[in-house]
């Protein structure tokens, strides 16, 4: 009898089974242009590169573990990647770095639509294998599903002309940055189609992708021309002068309910798509943390990346009081999952985790 193993059309169907990231051998990779241009200007991260720290891997694990756990309990399959050595370089003709980034996340990498997923070009060198880590779990779903469709972007060749070297500079400041921002003028170049999965939400027919340091126009243009019975909109967000990854600036909770970073808002026109359809988009809370734990890339805004497990149920990260206030509030029932010391490793909980399969087919939410 034929099985069907992997399906997944939007953000909030009942989620069955899901790839949860782990943190093993994972680096802090050398300086690389894209990558530079996302870490800030005070960071502790900068000038650093090299193997996490022992411990930290360890603790990351266990959270990563606990919440493979959890998810667990509640009947979903979970599965997770097999690490290749984080610490080997990559090397291609066109450019070399002395190490990769890890196997966390993977909703940065693998993007599900329907019964296919689509291993994304990716945007730093750093990441340019981490696509091997996901294999024995792509070859297990093509010998599963005979419906399952393995994709995988064209990789990019990733030369100095895919980043603007204006980025490279020490310096910037955030005003500077806010106003490229507002430009729409990022680190990468349209050289080349790049993008990463975690720029793009599902809504049934519709796919949203950001546009931003991870994804240029030509990425967008790329996903338009691979789903062609989807409309794939851009958008982009003025206030965020660091923006990779949409996911801790604009989620999806549940048909007709999106939250948005209010540091970080959907501009008007952008907005009509939702709002014509009688959708609310509404502020999320506060952050209950002023910055980022150590040795971490993301904004204390890893709060609203949530996972959702159905329309009703979401999972929020544990010390993200304001945030589990504010779904209560929404109606939703409040998982609590502890990941703060995780973060480090490339984000929150939906950043680590990667649909495989929910419920329910492609509707059309937007007529
Ligand atoms: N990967 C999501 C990170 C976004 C942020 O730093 O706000």
């Amino acid at each position: 009898m034929e099985k069907t193993v992997v399906n997944s059309w939007n953000e909030w169907d009942p989620l069955k089974h899901v790839i949860v990231g782990r943190a093993d051998d994972c680096h802090i990779p050398p300086e690389e242009p894209a990558l530079d241009a996302k870490v800030p200007e005070d960071s502790d991260m900068r000038g650093q590169w090299g193997r996490r720290p022992q411990e930290t891997i360890d603790r990351a694990n266990e959270l990563l573990d606990n919440f493979a756990a959890q998810l667990q309990a509640r009947g979903i399959r979970v599965d997770r990647p097999t690490p290749i050595d984080h610490s080997q370089p990559v090397t291609t003709p066109d450019f070399h770095t002395d190490s990769q980034f890890g196997c966390m996340p993977p909703r940065d990498v693998l993007l599900t639509v329907g019964s296919e997923m689509l291993e994304a070009t990716m945007s730093y060198r750093c990441r340019w294998f981490e696509y091997l880590n996901y294999r024995p779990l792509m070859q297990q779903y093509f010998n599963e599903d005979p419906n399952f469709r393995h994709a995988s972007a064209p990789k990019p060749r990733l030369t100095d002309a895919d980043y603007r070297t204006d980025y490279l500079s020490e310096k910037i400041g955030i005003e500077k940055r806010l106003e490229w921002t507002a430009d729409k003028f990022f680190v990468t170049t349209e050289e080349e189609p790049l993008f990463d999965a975690a720029d793009v939400l599902r809504f049934g027919k519709d796919l949203v992708v950001q546009h931003g340091f991870t994804t240029n126009l030509k990425g967008i243009e790329w996903l338009r021309r691979h789903y062609r019975d989807h409309r794939v909109h851009a958008v982009n967000f003025p206030g965020d002068p660091y923006p990779i990854h949409i996911d801790a600036t604009f989620t999806p909770l549940r048909p007709g309910l999106i939250l948005n970073n209010p540091r970080r808002r959907l501009p008007d026109d952008q907005r009509e798509i939702f709002e014509n359809n009688g959708w609310e988009i509404v502020d999320a809370a506060q952050p209950a943390h002023n910055g980022p734990p150590p040795l971490c890339y993301s904004s204390v805004w890893l709060s609203m990346n949530v996972l959702v497990l159905d329309p009703k149920t979401v999972c929020v990260e544990k010390s993200e009081v304001y945030q589990a206030e504010q779904m209560d509030k929404l109606g939703m029932e409040v998982v609590e999952v502890e990941l703060r010391d995780a973060y480090a490793f490339g984000g929150g909980l939906h950043c680590c985790t990667a649909d495989v399969y929910r419920e329910g087919t492609c509707e059309d939410y937007f007529p």
